[in-house]
């Protein structure tokens, strides 16, 4: 079977419809910058295929100026803007924790995430100029133009919404290029959100409509789902006003390399994957070669100028012949790091599965 357009050939593909896929760690690992081939896509509904020459952007709610904006005129009156972020699911990793006991949702491994650089205008621009109010506690809510289907709840266009204090900081895009290209089709074209730090739930593609509200969307994306659950909450029981909303994306690591139950030489292995700390920065990275009981420091690589941007971590650790579990965690400047079992932090939604990253290998 064909890949179709834009679906990278070598990037696993959970599922059809909607088109959930991500790449294999090793290509992750490259380059600090993912490629379109190499970029998780994580969609819910269609991919509508838009013309970025009549789409508008609707600005309203509670703005003194509501707006209608094509593309041309987001770019003509309002300053470009460059920001390097990741984007990562809030199921990434989600694999680790149906280990431990299934969760609903696709069995992401660490690559449901990606970095790029998002070219587009300020959302904190857009907003003042449509004389947004200011007023403290207030919500912007997106509205999307991919139709999604689910049992129970119909047809819907998928909205989410983010506090307007989160809206106005200058890192928040309406981006229209990533890595210097128009937006691909999969990946919001012609126009999108981008919200660094923050769960890739709230960086809605193919978008159609801002609006300024005192309360967060009432979408279903919004309201039952994507929010942080109890261990003992079920799919049957889950009260959803409860739950925490994911937004900033806690501390994270992952090795890329080697794979999952490698077969490796003994001696020295070379180790290497990524970690990420939203708003913080990422400061030390351990590496064990048994498990969690000795650590050895990995070499960090960060782009100062890119606060947003993942860093990348490399080690080289001895290894004896026999088996070996490899584990990375990482620390950010809070001096803050990563659960030990993912056990401790399960929920039925597999959200979150920030625990140490373990790593079976075996040396002969
Ligand atoms: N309109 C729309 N926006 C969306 C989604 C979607 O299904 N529809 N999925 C969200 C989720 S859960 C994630 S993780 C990111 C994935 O972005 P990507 O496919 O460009 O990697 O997009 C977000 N924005
Ligand atoms: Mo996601």
């Amino acid at each position: 079977m064909s890949s179709p357009p834009g679906i990278g050939p070598d990037l696993l593909v959970h599922s059809r419809m909607p088109l959930n896929a991500e790449p294999p760690l090793a290509r992750l690992r490259r380059t600090g910058m993912t490629a379109r081939e190499d970029f998780y896509i994580r969609s819910h509904g269609t991919i509508p295929a838009l013309d970025a020459g009549t789409h508008r952007l609707r600005v309203g709610g509670r703005v003194t100026t509501p707006l209608l904006l094509s593309l041309d005129e987001l770019r003509d009156r309002f300053p470009a803007r460059t920001v390097t972020a990741v984007l990562q699911c809030a199921g990434n990793r989600r694999a680790d924790m149906q280990a431990v006991r299934p969760t609903s949702g696709d069995p992401w491994a660490p690559g449901a995430i990606g970095n790029a650089t998002w070219t587009g205008v300020a959302l904190a621009d857009v907003l003042e100029v449509a004389g947004a109010s200011t007023d403290a506690g207030l919500h912007v809510a997106f509205e999307a133009c991919d139709e999604i289907e689910m049992p129970g709840e119909g047809r819907f266009r998928y909205g989410v919404s983010i506090p307007l204090a989160k809206a106005r900081s200058p890192e928040v895009l309406l981006a229209f290029e990533m890595n210097g290209d128009p937006l691909a089709p999969e990946h919001g074209h012609p126009l999108r959100l981008v919200v660094p730090g923050y769960a890739g739930v709230r960086s809605p593609k193919w978008l159609g409509a801002v609006t300024v509200q005192d309360r967060p969307s009432d979408n279903h994306m919004q309201a039952r789902d994507y929010k942080l659950l109890p261990a003992d909450a079920t799919e049957e029981t889950v009260d959803w006003e409860r739950g925490i909303v994911i937004n900033e994306m806690p501390l994270t690591s992952a090795i890329c390399e080697p794979a999952l139950n490698a077969r490796l030489s003994a001696g020295p292995t070379p180790v290497r994957g990524y970690a990420v700390a939203g708003a913080r920065a990422i400061v030390r990275v351990d590496v064990s070669a048994d498990g969690g009981r000795h650590w050895q420091q990995a070499v960090l690589e960060h782009d100062v100028a890119a606060p947003w941007s993942w860093t990348f971590w490399s080690a080289t650790l001895e290894l004896a012949a026999g088996p070996h579990e490899l584990a990375v965690r990482a620390w950010d400047d809070a001096g803050q790091t990563q659960p030990a079992a993912t056990g401790d932090v399960w929920n039925f939604k597999g959200y979150l599965s920030t625990a140490w990253h373990r790593v079976p290998v075996s040396a002969a």
